[in-house]
């Protein structure tokens, strides 16, 4: 594996996640990381995946710097031939490529601006890095993924499943906010790697991108689609094809446990911060239903996969 910034980058998943699970039993007997050091610079806040992510590495021997990259460093410019007279101090050019010198993986949070889709498919906070560093890039979320969130929600849905063949349901909630699609595009992408039985539920005009659904079935009737479900992953996001606007939604799309009669007694995940009582009840997350503090746990683990991976492959 030479970067993690889409699922794609995973050459056995099976394997990964078998790591990431005796990780999990046995956390620092072993050092790869020693030596090395991990860059991680944000540019949009973060609470699990900047500490899951520096405690991972920490766990492999490695050494951590973080940087806010939107309040304490210099304006990126990341266009080509870019005649920089304005506000962008410094050309992607130069700031990945003394990056790589100071960091032997560098990982980065960029969400997208939710504006211009075709902008947003480019990814160029992710390539831009990915083109001019010379060491590992990892995804800590971008516009379009989040594949360590990925990862993590693969892991705890196998630890957690009492089925060889769960239903697995991913359902849209409502947001005050206008969300990226990132987290529930790279869900959908897990699942259809995974032995289970997927359904996304969502309103009219909230439908993923087309090129991640494939093949999986949309249901549009949250509650038939939630009918013998063994796991709910709730998250909200923007409209796809009204790209990044929040539509008038008629329904109560809120999980709560009134809603979750109807499933076989469903775990409920959601990859957090999450905003109670808009998304999920109280009646939830204060439930046995909920196991976003588990999923939330296997964040390092996952992190400390990719990274011990990383480390082995640029050796
Ligand atoms: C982000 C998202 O992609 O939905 C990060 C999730 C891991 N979530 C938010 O930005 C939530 C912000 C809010 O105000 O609730």
């Amino acid at each position: 594996m030479k970067n993690y910034i889409n699922l794609t980058d995973i050459e056995n998943l099976k394997a990964l996640i078998q790591e990431a699970k005796v990780m999990k039993s046995k956390p620092s007997e072993e050092k790869p990381g020693k030596g090395k050091t991990l860059g991680m610079l944000f540019f949009n806040p973060s609470l699990r995946t900047r500490l899951s992510t520096e405690k991972a590495a920490k766990f492999l021997g490695m050494d951590v710097m973080v940087m806010n990259a939107d309040k304490d460093g210099w304006a990126l410019e990341f266009e080509d031939a870019a005649i920089m007279n304005s506000d962008k101090a410094e050309h992607i050019k130069e700031a990945a490529a003394v990056l790589s010198q100071y960091c032997d993986i560098i990982a980065v949070r960029a969400f997208p601006g939710l504006k211009d889709r075709d902008q947003d498919e480019t990814e160029l906070v992710m390539n831009s890095f990915k083109k001019y560093a010379s060491v590992p890039i990892v995804n800590l979320e971008s516009a379009t993924a989040h594949p360590l969130q990925a990862l993590t929600d693969a892991i705890t849905i196998q630890e957690l499943s009492e089925k060889t063949r769960a239903k697995v349901v991913l359902s849209w909630a409502p947001h005050p906010k206008a969300l990226p699609q990132s987290v529930a595009n790279s869900f959908t992408e897990m699942m259809q790697q995974m032995d289970v039985d997927f359904v996304i539920t969502n309103p009219e005009g909230y439908d993923l991108d087309p090129k991640v659904i494939k093949e999986v079935r949309v249901e549009h009737d949250q509650e038939k689609a939630f009918e013998d479900a063994d796991f709910v992953y709730v998250k909200n996001w923007s409209s796809y094809e009204q790209y990044g606007q929040v539509l008038e939604v008629q329904e109560n799309w809120t999980v709560d446990q009134a809603k979750l009669k109807k499933t076989n007694n469903a775990k409920v995940m959601h990859c957090l911060p999450v905003r109670r009582n808009v998304v999920i009840a109280d009646d939830i997350l204060d439930s046995e239903n909920s196991i976003v503090i588990q999923q939330a746990n296997n964040r390092t683990y996952a992190a400390q996969a990719v990274l011990k991976k990383l480390l082995e492959c640029s050796k």
